[in-house]
């Protein structure tokens, strides 16, 4: 990716953040947006709490937040989204609840927002340019919502969750999320279900959260045990559906 970036003429800035540059995301300080890269064609599978698809960096008025809400009423459901700017796919597991559509934590809002949120600019047609634009705002997000209320996550298998986000063409998964206590400590089935799914998948590619229990300081918890994954920062914690 460096490399790329070179040959394209843009310097790579690594590290080095101060407050000045903290202030100035939208300067010269997005590298890969200069060097064209914002995540076209890119889908990308989350499972999280929710997003709220009235949010400003996810909302398309072609699809009435509210109308959508509806759809998954006192039912699990899958909706597909092939035209919507941002979310291919919003997806609730067999075994939800009636209320798991939407976010009230915000955590999966604020998660996909990180990843490829952005606000629609009808002037360009086009995403804005703004402090908090997502790391990839041309890419869209196969999601599977996972949570009623709260920050508690009912997980489904993961080889049905990757799966499900493969289904409609996404090669990355962003899972913030995992458990907590020393006995987290593991490498266990849910770990090992991930690199199965890598292995029978070699294309797709797992970046998790890198430790989810911050009394238990610079160790890897499920489902950061993962060997083959991009670990990433988040907290979330969930119990597993079968
Ligand atoms: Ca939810």
């Amino acid at each position: 990716m460096f490399l790329l970036l070179a040959t394209r003429g843009v310097d790579a800035v690594l590290g080095n953040m101060d407050l000045t540059r903290y202030r100035n995301l939208t300067g010269d300080l997005r590298p890969y947006w200069k060097a064209g890269i914002v995540g076209n064609d890119v889908v990308i599978g989350v499972a999280d709490t929710g997003i709220d698809m009235g949010h400003c960096s996810f909302v398309d008025d072609a699809y009435d937040p509210l109308r959508l809400q509806s759809l998954f009423t006192n039912r699990s459901l899958s909706v597909l989204m092939s035209t919507h700017r941002k979310v291919v796919q919003y997806t609730i597991p067999p075994y939800a609840q009636p209320d798991f559509f939407g976010d009230l934590s915000g955590h999966g809002t604020h998660v996909c927002g990180t990843i490829a949120g952005a606000k629609f600019s009808s002037a360009t047609g086009d995403f804005l340019n703004s402090v908090d634009t997502g790391a990839a705002p041309a890419a869209k997000i196969s999601f599977m919502d996972t949570a009623k209320n709260g920050n508690q996550l009912y997980i489904p298998s993961i080889d049905y969750l990757l799966q499900t986000h493969y289904n409609v063409g996404a090669r990355l998964s962003s899972d913030s999320w995992g458990t907590d206590g020393a006995s987290s400590v593991v490498y266990d089935y849910i770990s090992q279900a991930f690199d199965l799914f890598a292995w029978r998948n070699p294309g797709f590619l797992s970046m998790i959260a890198a430790g989810n229990a911050v009394q238990i300081a610079h160790t890897l918890l499920v489902v950061a045990t993962v060997k083959y994954k991009q670990l990433t920062k988040c907290k979330e914690n969930i119990s597993m559906e079968n």
